[in-house]
């Protein structure tokens, strides 16, 4: 789709240029460009007949630990081979020519940081860091041994992704962070995200209640659709680009400058 093919708000342009509160939430869709499956697009090869929810628990993980680690550890695998697209590029553009800017992800692939985003909350936490499933605490350096999950060097315990599973705690601090950084900006921005996973879901809301223009970026409506000021229906690795260009037109969001 061109990037002339989704109309930029002007309205919008004008709220970014004048250097509004800005609060971003992303999700699944705003890696795809890259490359990564979405969290509810149908998995692939050995993973097709495994539903993401059944293997992002703690009981799924209890119930086969090894399953679950070798789960993760092909996303990892398959994170190594994918780089940032011009939507993350677009994000860090805007962090930079804005004086308040926040993105929470509900990703846990890295991909903004590595774009060079500054201000990033992870909510659900990052694949690639590794924690003691008994301790919770992490770790960074252990022994492969024949057997997966590998086991946790000071109490033998399995070794988990540092991530949030389902029916788990998001990290509290990261979490109220999110929801003030919400509760006070003028411009929030849902970009690639089924705005199903609650509490991350409940961001965009709490912008809305507190009197903040709501912008959806998704090429497919969402249950949050109905709310949003703006519905910028397209891919975010063209949409972003585009409302960074008609705010700031000197900028070039798609390269990681
Ligand atoms: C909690 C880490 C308290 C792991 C993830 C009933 C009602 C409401 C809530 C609940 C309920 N029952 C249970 C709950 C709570 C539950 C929940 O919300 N369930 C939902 C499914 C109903 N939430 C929790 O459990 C949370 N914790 O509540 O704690 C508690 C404590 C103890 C006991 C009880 C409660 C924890 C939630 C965190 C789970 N962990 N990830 C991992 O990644 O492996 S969530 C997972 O979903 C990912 O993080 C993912 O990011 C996230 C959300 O999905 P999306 O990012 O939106 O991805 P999705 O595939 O769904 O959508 C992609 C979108 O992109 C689509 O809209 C698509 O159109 C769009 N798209 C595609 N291409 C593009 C694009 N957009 C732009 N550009 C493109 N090119």
């Amino acid at each position: 789709m061109a990037n002339e093919a989704v109309p930029i708000p002007p309205d919008l342009t004008a709220a970014l240029r004048a250097g509004r509160r800005v609060v971003v939430l992303s999700g699944a869709g705003i890696s795809a460009e890259s490359g990564v499956p979405t969290f509810r697009d149908a998995q692939t090869g050995h993973w097709a007949r495994f539903r993401p929810e059944d293997l992002a628990t703690p009981e799924a993980f209890r119930r086969n630990p090894k399953l679950v680690w070798d789960w993760y550890a092909a996303r990892r695998a398959q994170l190594q081979r994918v780089t940032p697209n011009p939507g993350h590029h677009a994000l860090v553009q805007m962090e930079r020519r804005l004086p308040h800017f926040l993105i929470a992800t509900q990703n846990v692939d890295g991909l903004h940081a590595r774009a060079g985003s500054r201000q990033v909350l992870e909510l659900h936490g990052n694949i690639t860091r590794t924690k003691c499933f008994t301790e919770n605490l992490l770790v960074d350096a252990w022994t492969d041994g024949p057997e997966t999950p590998p086991k946790c060097p000071r109490c033998g315990g399995w070794l988990r992704p540092d991530v949030v599973w389902f029916n788990e705690m998001l990290p509290a601090a990261i979490f109220e962070e999110g929801q003030a950084a919400s509760a006070r900006c003028e411009v929030f921005l849902s970009v690639g995200t089924s705005a199903l996973v609650y509490p991350a879901a409940s961001l965009p809301l709490e912008a809305l209640r507190a009197g903040a223009v709501l912008v959806e970026i998704n090429p497919q409506p969402t249950p949050l659709t109905p709310h949003a000021t703006h519905f910028l229906c397209g891919p975010s690795g063209q949409v972003l680009p585009a409302l960074v260009r008609a705010a700031w037109p000197d900028a070039h969001p798609e390269s990681a400058q």
